[in-house]
């Protein structure tokens, strides 16, 4: 049997890249009786039924399961932000930071555009996260800075680049990958919205090896899968200190001798994250009234 990995899916159509050829492939029988459903990203084994024709036999175990958009096997989000045009906007940022860390990724954070202003006018948000820990890149798309080295981080490994709509994300991919040509600008921004794009998640083979998946920009973000006793763990700075509140039950919000709004008013969290954690908050607990 021979190996590959499902690039896209398509009415019941699987491609596989398999060394560098793409095989269509149909699932066994056996796997629909089971209700599987093979996603992009998996790793399977399959027979050859015509020169680039196949059955997948076997699936391989999934590592990890991403669901917006759905993929198998990611290693990491390039959040993608642009520095201005749309101008970046911290709470964003710490919104995409959630939603990345509950998928329990790696994160790269990307600041696109940065050949349009200096880096050095925004309000140290490069330190500001670089601080928490967070791998920050600044990058033009347009000019090539910081390409390189973005390319160098998506080596051998599943890349999803996810961020605000005109952020650059599609720009930067076809600049690290010349001939991928995904649609960029306007078009973009109206496909993006559609359901395609989104519903039919595609891996874009790197030259050097390695994958990554582009998706549409979208700046509404819920948290209706995070319980609010777990947010904190998404906040790595709140999280470190969190053990030091009076109370284990602690939710950092209105209770005494929080450890937490203690950090945040001497400044070793940054009052900015402190407010997002506390926005989400009210959003999750809002959202639990509903029910
Ligand atoms: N000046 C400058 N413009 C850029 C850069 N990167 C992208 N752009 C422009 O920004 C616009 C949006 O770029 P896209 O790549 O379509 O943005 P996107 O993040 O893929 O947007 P969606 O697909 O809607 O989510 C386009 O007009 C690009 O030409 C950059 O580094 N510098
Ligand atoms: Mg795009
Ligand atoms: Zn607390």
């Amino acid at each position: 049997m021979l190996n590959g990995i499902v690039v896209k899916a398509y009415n019941s159509y699987y491609y596989i890249q398999s060394g560098n050829k793409i095989v269509t492939c149909k699932l066994r029988g056996r796997f629909k009786k089971e209700r599987f459903s093979l996603i992009v990203g998996d790793e399977i084994s399959y027979t050859l039924t015509g020169p680039d024709k196949g059955i997948i036999e076997e699936i391989l175990p999934r590592r990890s399961m991403l669901k917006r958009p759905m993929v198998a096997n990611v290693n990491q989000v390039v959040l993608t932000f642009a520095a201005v045009n749309p101008d970046i906007n911290p709470s964003l940022v710490d919104r995409f930071l959630v939603i990345a860390e509950f998928s329990e990724l790696d994160i790269i954070i990307c600041i696109n555009k940065v050949d349009l202003t200096d880096i050095d006018s925004l309000p140290n948000l490069v330190d500001r996260y670089k601080q928490i820990g967070y791998k920050v890149l600044t990058t033009a798309a347009k000019t090539g800075i910081g390409i390189d080295e973005l390319r160098e981080l998506l080596y051998g490994k599943i890349s999803v680049f996810a961020g605000p709509s005109g952020a650059g994300k599609s720009t930067l991919l076809n600049t690290i990958q010349p001939g991928l040509e995904l649609t960029t600008g306007e078009v973009s921004h109206k496909i993006g919205r559609g359901k395609h794009t989104t519903r039919f998640a595609e891996l874009l083979p790197l030259a050097g090896g390695g994958f990554v998946v582009d998706t549409p920009g979208f700046s509404f973000t819920e948290f209706t899968d995070i319980e609010q006793a777990h947010l904190m763990d998404y906040f790595p700075e709140i999280a470190k200190v969190a053990p030091d509140c009076k109370f284990n039950t602690c939710l950092h919000y209105k209770e005494p001798q929080c450890a937490v709004k203690q950090a945040a008013s001497d400044g070793r969290i940054h009052p900015d994250r402190y407010q997002s954690y506390l926005e989400i908050l009210t959003e999750i607990k809002e959202n639990k009234k509903g029910y």
